[in-house]
């Protein structure tokens, strides 16, 4: 057990003690050189206090090492060979993918007339974020009620007709499950803030108006709401109209166990669940420790990103929801550093078969409303140590976009002639690296952000942040950039009607065009996913890098093949690697002598007849 009196390096050999530690150094942009100083290695726990100039922050870290005694084991194993290891995953967001009825937003008819496109594109799977009953405050993360689907997206005769056409096309479908919080207009909510005697009351952490703590939501303002006619403040992560559940409370998590039963019985084949690593909260919820809300930006989050009842009520609902059902289970999981992830995910720890984590989508020291260009250079590293880490215990998801993140060829560069290989580049990375990709509704088509004027901008979080910074701030990380609704046709082809949120950016090369133009960034897409749905090699094999010190390039082999990358601008010339076989495929035309700006190509060992 670590104490006030244990030092650095004995914090350093605890799972979070490690990730917490490479987390602060990360966001504070320092290498993790300087943690192997000797001085700062025997240094004395309590001592951080004179850094830190906060007890707490000590007492926290302390009590966060101390949750899981031992590191996840690297040793035996067989590396089991299952679909979701194999398949590519497409991410849908409902509202902005197709219209079916004009009223300007996406709905589930919609996606059904969208599944021959996905599956011609080799996608093995889908992942449909929140289609449930609604008032969506946040597009659906926030659910009034878990067994009915949202009006605006369609019926529930609609959800198991998209089932069983995913099925009969050898599609997976998985939805996501958001059980941290509910909405306010639940039931559950309602009644538990009218009606203080009530079983509910306990569903939720309700506290006196004096008796909330220093806690801050992630969209940007105070975690507590305070109702005035109950004079009662009720706590929320999210929006404030987004309650969190007490899963401390034992009907709570037979509620949850209920869910996820019910849409295994429809058939689904797993489920996304949304910021699952903060569903156990310290007990007495202690103040957040304002250097850690300085750094990190979310005062309180040491107190749940990583609760002591984590891994139990992971566990739990695995052993009477996802196990007996088999269900793939993939959580969100904001903060989880490597070793932690581990423990959320290794398959001797029966806990979530994969993880999201996040901490490649931002460079080092950066957020993301920064505005900045991303080095991709970074993401070799990150990469780097993260694929030699994983053990035949551990599997990693691997994606660059979603429906909370700008698009990633914007964060790269604004140089317009370099889109198609950047978008092509990004590709290569996602489909050819060893874990299973997850590509979000349009990255494949090149999509890019734009600037939203302020009545332009839909998402909760950006028009909170625009209280607070001003437009182009905004701009940088608003939701809303991946928000923008699909551009079928060169006409836009999403809806009949007026669509909810703006379109795509007009000179993007709408999916049809692209269907058509054998060089476009889609039908690049397309290959490399038939590619990697036929080579087990692009799976399985381990992936060995080679010049990994070398600036600017990155390059490795996965059994038969050779990948090599150009990460930035600047063309690269050397002394070209030995025995790469045979150019199979690559996101430029013709051949050079040297690697162009973003430049990736994949060779294939000659097979000998
Ligand atoms: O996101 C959780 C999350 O922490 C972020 O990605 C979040 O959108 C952002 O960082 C806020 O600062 C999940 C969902 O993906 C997101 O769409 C929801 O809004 C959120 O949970 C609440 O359910
Ligand atoms: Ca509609």
């Amino acid at each position: 057990m670590l104490n006030k009196n244990s030092k650095i390096k004995d914090l350093l050999k605890t799972p979070i003690g490690k990730d917490v530690v490479d987390k602060v150094l990360l966001q504070m942009n320092k290498s993790s050189v300087w943690i192997e100083n000797p001085l700062i290695l025997n240094l004395k726990l309590k001592h951080l206090n004179r850094f830190i100039k906060d007890e707490g922050f000590v007492d926290a870290l302390i009590n966060l090492a101390n949750q899981d005694k031992i590191f996840p084991t690297q040793e035996g194993g067989m590396l089991v060979k299952t679909w979701w290891k194999e398949i590519v995953f497409y991410q849908i967001y409902p509202k902005s993918f197709k219209d079916s009825n004009g009223d300007g937003k996406g709905d589930l008819q919609g996606i059904l007339s969208k599944l021959d496109y996905i599956e011609s594109m080799g996608f093995g799977g889908i992942w449909l974020s929140p289609i449930f009953k609604s008032p969506m405050k946040d597009n659906g993360y926030d659910i009034s009620d878990y067994y009915a689907i949202n009006p605006e997206m369609g019926t529930m005769d609609d959800l198991k007709q998209l089932i069983e056409a995913c099925h009969q096309r050898g599609l997976k479908i998985i939805l996501d499950l958001v059980v941290n919080h509910t909405s306010d207009q639940h039931p559950w909510f309602m009644e538990a803030l009218n009606n203080p005697t009530s079983d509910k009351r306990d569903y939720y952490f309700f506290r006196d108006k004096d008796k909330t703590n220093n806690w801050v939501s992630f969209f940007y303002e105070s975690a507590w709401k305070y109702f005035e006619a109950q004079d009662i403040s009720a706590l929320h992560l999210f929006a404030s109209e987004q309650f969190d559940l007490n899963w401390d409370n034992q009907q709570v998590r037979d509620e949850v166990v209920r869910i996820i039963n019910f849409y295994a019985d429809l058939g689904i084949d797993g489920y996304r669940l949304d910021v699952i690593n903060y569903i156990s909260k310290n007990p007495g919820l202690p103040e957040g420790n304002p250097w850690v809300g300085e750094l990190i930006g979310f005062t309180g989050i040491e107190h749940y990103f990583y609760g002591p009842h984590l891994h139990d009520y992971l566990q739990e609902i695995n052993e009477r929801a996802f196990k007996p059902n088999q269900l793939f289970s993939i959580g969100e999981t904001p903060g989880i550093g490597i070793e932690t992830s581990k423990m959320l995910s290794a398959d001797y720890r029966h806990e979530l078969d994969l993880i999201f984590n996040f901490d490649h989508l931002e460079n080092p020291g950066k957020v993301r409303f920064d505005q900045y260009f991303y080095d991709l250079e970074y993401y070799k590293k990150y990469m780097i140590k993260w694929q030699k880490s994983l053990s035949n215990h551990d599997w990693m998801s691997l994606f660059f976009e979603n429906h909370d993140n700008p698009r990633m060829i914007s964060k790269v560069s604004d140089q317009a002639h370099f889109y198609p290989a950047i978008g092509k580049l990004i590709g290569v990375l996602l489909l050819t690296l060893k874990g299973t990709p997850f590509i979000y509704q349009g990255q494949e088509a090149g999509f890019i952000n734009q600037f939203f004027l302020e009545e332009e901008l839909r998402d909760v979080e950006s028009i909170n942040k625009l209280k607070q910074s001003d437009l182009e701030t905004v701009n940088a990380g608003t939701r809303d950039q991946s928000r923008a609704v699909m551009k079928w046709n060169h006409e836009g082809g999403f809806t009949e009607g007026v669509p909810w949120i703006k379109s795509q950016h007009p000179e993007v090369v709408s999916i049809e065009e692209q269907l058509l133009d054998p060089h476009s960034i889609l039908c690049f897409y397309k290959t490399l996913i038939e590619l990697r749905n036929n080579n087990h090699d692009l799976i399985y094999s381990p992936v060995e890098f080679e010049f990994e010190y070398r600036h600017k390039y990155f390059g490795y082999r996965r059994g038969d093949y050779f990948i090599e990358m150009n990460l930035t601008s600047e063309p690269i010339r050397f002394e070209p690697v030995k025995n790469k076989g045979i150019k199979l495929l690559s996101n430029y035309l013709g051949d050079q002598e040297y690697l162009r700006p973003y430049e990736a190509i994949i060779y294939r060992k000659e097979q000998i007849l």
